[in-house]
């Protein structure tokens, strides 16, 4: 199945990547849901949140000061960086919902981060202040924005929508793609998850998971295993 994928790809004219955290799992960074997904006794959905921010910011900013402290420690892994090979060499688009930062470390250039970037912060009040902030063990309560609001991370939360040009322009790839690797990812998260079914109608699906997931019945064809390992086989047989 390897070569047979190999094949797509060398023959793709607009490949595209959409990632998930299990990209980053061997990365050391720990994924969201599944074994090792949970931070004490709070599940993702806990506390990315706007409710849970407004009610209890220290304690979702230790969340996310525990995160960065993770993934400052973390190295980008052959799978980040076959991709970004791609993204130089094949001129291959990629949409990640992962928001450690690692693709942009790995060098392949600019993607849509659909979910957002924990490396900036926003300001929560609105008045549009939004700065990179690359101190990995941030003060341990929140930080405040020049205006007296809350900081927060510059991330998509639950309940919350997806910036309108990046799912447009993620939109847009997976219509126009001829060829869709889905990476690491569980398929459960709305709107990126309708993504691929998007693609199917006319690009060959390929799903790279430890895992069987919400997807795998779509997928033209399933490569199971660690990311970083499929994707360094499938750029030794191109
Ligand atoms: C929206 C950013 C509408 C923060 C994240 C009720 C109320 C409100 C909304 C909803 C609702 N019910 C449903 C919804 C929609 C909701 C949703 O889809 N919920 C799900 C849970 C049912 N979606 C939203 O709320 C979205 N917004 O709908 O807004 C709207 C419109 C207009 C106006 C107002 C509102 C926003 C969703 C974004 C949420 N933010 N993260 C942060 O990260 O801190 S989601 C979070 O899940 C991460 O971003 C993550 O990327 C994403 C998806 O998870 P995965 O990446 O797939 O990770 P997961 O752990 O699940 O899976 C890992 C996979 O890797 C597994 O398959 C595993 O097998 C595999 N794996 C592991 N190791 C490896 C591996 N694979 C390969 N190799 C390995 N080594
Ligand atoms: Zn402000």
């Amino acid at each position: 199945m390897i070569d047979c994928v190999a094949s797509w790809i060398r023959a793709a004219q607009r490949l595209v990547l959409l990632t998930g955290a299990g990209i980053s799992a061997e990365s050391g960074v720990p994924v969201f849901r599944g074994p090792g997904g949970l931070w004490r006794q709070f599940r993702p959905e806990d506390l990315a949140t706007p409710g849970a921010f407004d009610e209890r910011p220290e304690l979702v900013w230790e969340w996310y000061v525990w995160r960065r402290e993770r993934i400052a420690a973390a190295q980008p892994n052959q799978g980040h960086h076959v991709i970004a090979h791609w993204q130089q060499t094949r001129a291959a688009a990629l949409l990640t919902q992962n928001v450690d930062g690692l693709h942009e470390r790995a060098g392949g250039g600019p993607s849509i981060e659909l979910h957002g970037n924990l490396w900036r912060v926003r300001c929560a009040q609105g008045c549009g202040f939004r700065a990179h902030d690359n101190h990995a063990s941030a003060p341990r309560t929140a930080l405040r924005c020049r205006c007296g609001g809350w900081l927060r991370p510059d991330v998509v939360w639950f309940g919350e929508p997806l910036d309108p040009q990046a799912l447009d322009g993620a939109t847009r790839a997976a219509e126009g793609a001829d060829v869709v690797l889905v990476v690491g990812t569980s398929a459960v998260v709305y709107p990126v998850a309708a993504l691929p079914h998007l693609a199917r109608r006319h690009a060959r699906l390929v799903e790279i998971n430890i895992d069987e997931t919400a997807l795998s019945a779509a997928a033209d064809a399933t490569l199971r295993g660690p990311s970083g390992e499929v994707l360094a086989a499938l750029e030794r047989a191109l």
